[in-house]
């Protein structure tokens, strides 16, 4: 099985994708592509018809977006348990990520992905609405799952929201400081949020 991405500092869909992988200590392949270049197209014209990453390709085959990759491997190779088990948990938690996958569009034109800037961003009212909205969505989940995921065990709503925690890390400081109590059995993971930790130096004015 082979994991198309670009580097994960800067393509937040391909450190979704990438993250239930790692989490869970699923073996694939990963080809890294620098984002915009031409072997970046000429790699991804041979295996997705929509020229971005992530894809994934196993044996006869190929996923692309983030969502139905995460979809993919959690019904094929983890007995979907990165869904809650809970149909109304189920329910609400594909909701949170919808939001995410669909939404947010101000904050995500706002702060694009970039785990390695440190800059001031002067956001603009409808980025200071989603914010506002996450921090609502992310501290009603700790309160029901205090020092948790957001639904309890590790599901696809934490690799969704995983990109914001650099961005947000002066909001919803439950959540966040949640990850320095993961107890996670994938180092590759561990060392992965514990960066993020490191680099949560964008601070929202
Ligand atoms: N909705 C898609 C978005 C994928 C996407 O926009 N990927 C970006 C990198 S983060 C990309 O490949 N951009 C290349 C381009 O637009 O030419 C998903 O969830 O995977």
């Amino acid at each position: 099985m082979r994991l198309y991405i670009a580097n994960q500092n800067y393509s937040s869909w391909s450190l979704r994708a990438w993250l239930i992988f790692a989490q869970n200590n699923v073996n694939v392949e990963v080809e890294k592509l620098t984002l915009f270049t031409p072997e970046f197209y000429q790699t991804l014209a041979e295996v997705t018809p929509t020229a971005k990453v992530p894809a994934l390709v196993d044996s006869d085959i190929t996923t692309w977006d983030s969502l139905a990759i995460m979809e993919y491997v959690n019904e094929r190779y983890l007995d979907g348990r990165c869904w809650p088990a809970s149909i109304l948990e189920r329910a609400k938690a594909r909701a949170v990520v919808s939001e995410m996958h669909s939404g947010f569009m101000a904050l995500r034109n706002e702060l694009p992905m970039n785990c390695r800037a440190r800059r001031i961003v002067d956001l603009s009212e409808a980025a200071g609405a989603d914010i506002k909205r996450i921090d609502e969505m992310w501290s009603e989940q700790m309160s029901q799952y205090p020092e948790q995921w957001l639904f309890g065990d590790w599901s696809i709503a934490d690799a969704m929201y995983a990109p914001l925690h650099s961005d947000l890390e002066p909001m919803a400081s439950s959540y966040l400081s949640l990850q320095s109590a993961i107890k996670t059995k994938s180092s590759r993971a561990r060392r992965f949020y514990d960066g993020l930790q490191r680099q949560a130096q964008r601070r929202i004015s």
